[in-house]
């Protein structure tokens, strides 16, 4: 397969560093086509490869597939060596819901929380709205790994709901949200995920 990811800048873009990481995960050779965010010709240049107008894209010969979930979905299926799904059906119908979830959900704490690795504002005082979404994503990341008896990823090994949850993880540090006790293993874990090492040092080079 002959691939290329369209993703915006490493220190902004959470969806394209969700599905990054899976690709990079599941061992996809794959070429990352980087289009600056917030720039006059941004839309222009998106929608030279994606017709979304958003990244990120997986271009795959003459096929072109939009939004990282789908993104995530297309590698788990060409790719079911790298187990990007649990084997179990009842745990992977967790741990769907619990991506779809992150998918559509968490508004208050995305836009409150802004992702910026680097750079961008952060706000002091935090919405209850958003106070009870990071409640609610310790209470997924509890029933994961309780459902999955993991001692290192949410279902196991690395997976689409971890990546999926990986920016969350940053945007927890960069507004010093406390973490409960029993969660702070995988938290610990996600930061030295080699691929989630990586993608720090793109950011650090690049912004
Ligand atoms: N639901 C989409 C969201 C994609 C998205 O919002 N991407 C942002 C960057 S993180 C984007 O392309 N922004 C460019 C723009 O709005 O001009 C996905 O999961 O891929």
């Amino acid at each position: 397969m002959s691939a290329k990811l369209v993703i915006g800048d490493f220190g902004k873009s959470s969806w394209s560093f969700r599905a990054w990481l899976v690709l990079v995960s599941a061992g996809v050779p794959f070429q990352p086509l980087q289009i600056r965010l917030e720039q006059p010709d941004t839309r222009q240049r998106i929608l030279a490869h994606a017709p979304s107008g958003k990244v990120p894209a997986l271009l795959v010969d003459d096929l072109v597939i939009n939004d990282s979930l789908a993104i995530c979905e297309y590698i788990a299926e060409t790719c079911p060596q790298a187990h990007l799904w649990p084997a179990d059906a009842r745990l992977r119908a967790k741990a769907r819901a619990a991506s779809a979830e992150m998918h559509s959900g968490f508004s208050h704490l995305r836009t409150q929380m802004s992702f910026g690795l680097n750079t961008g504002d952060r706000v002091d005082e935090l919405q209850t709205q958003t106070r009870e979404e990071i409640q609610r994503v310790f209470a997924i990341w509890s029933d994961l790994l309780a459902a999955s008896g993991s001692h290192s990823f949410l279902c196991g090994s690395f997976g689409i709901v971890d990546a999926m949850f990986v920016p969350v993880v940053f945007r927890f540090r960069r507004y010093g949200i406390e973490v409960p006790g029993h969660l702070q293993s995988y938290i610990n874990n996600v930061l030295a995920y080699p691929a989630v090492q990586k993608w720090l040092e793109l950011a650090a080079e690049r912004t």
